[in-house]
């Protein structure tokens, strides 16, 4: 028998799937996996994720950089928010990061019950792919959405998760053919296709007209990104 791919297409639903002994991919395209991965890739030491601003700012008298978003913005007080745009080689090698972001950080907390738990974005998909197949366990693509609202991004990168595993893996599972179905109509563009994304539009009202490109550059930081001892690092 193949190991299986599920889908939880948000927080809310992830109470309904069995963990255990799974292999779980945290995404958050837009941007907190895209932003770990750049990170890790760029030189990060570790990154930390934790749940709330307040916790975050705890770290500040160690030496540690706090960085993170609320809503979309960089939350008050931080040292970067959450562009991987801003975790560039000069300021983040060698450095540890603790990290708060809207939904993305919850999910990896969430995950806890998982045999293992690795960050996906399109930054690294290629290396999360070949991890899957060579691994053979079961799956668990969990998209963080939106404030527990299902999205378009995730939804879509699970997509393409589910596709390259279709020999190596099985599924019975509609979440998984909707998110197959999301992939042929956004493969002659994806990036074009996130336009219509809800967080899309709210990037563009906060004025930030990058970051949906740059998340969508596939395989830009091909790091695997795993959760151990309550710290992200490369492995
Ligand atoms: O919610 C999150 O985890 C963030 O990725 C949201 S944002 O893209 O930084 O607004």
């Amino acid at each position: 028998m193949k190991p299986t791919v599920e889908i939880v297409l948000s927080p809310l639903l992830l109470p309904l799937t069995n963990l255990k002994g799974k292999t779980v991919v945290i995404i958050d395209i837009l941007r907190a996996t895209s932003t770990i991965c750049a990170a890790l890739d760029n030189g990060a030491n570790s990154i930390t994720p934790v749940i709330s601003v307040e916790e975050a700012l705890s770290y500040q008298s160690g030496p540690y950089l706090v960085a993170g978003e609320r809503n979309g913005e960089k939350a008050e007080g931080f040292d970067f928010g959450n562009s991987p745009l801003e975790y560039s080689p000069e300021v983040i090698t060698g450095k540890d990061v603790v990290l708060t972001t809207t939904n993305g950080t919850k999910c990896i907390h969430a995950a806890k019950d998982a045999e293992e738990i690795l960050i996906g974005s399109f930054f690294n998909l290629s290396t999360v792919v070949q991890h899957l197949v060579s691994s053979n366990q079961s799956v668990v693509l969990f998209c963080a959405g939106w404030k527990d609202q299902v999205n378009l991004e995730d939804t879509l990168y699970a997509g393409y998760i589910a596709k390259a595993l279709s020999d190596s893996h099985e599924w019975e599972s509609d979440p998984v053919e909707i998110a197959l179905d999301l992939v042929e109509n956004a493969e002659d563009d994806p990036t074009e296709y996130l336009t219509r994304a809800s967080h899309a539009k709210r990037f563009n009202r906060l004025g930030n007209n990058i970051d949906l490109g740059v998340c969508m550059q596939f395989d830009a930081h091909p790091v695997l990104v795993k959760y151990q001892n309550n710290t992200l690092v490369s492995a």
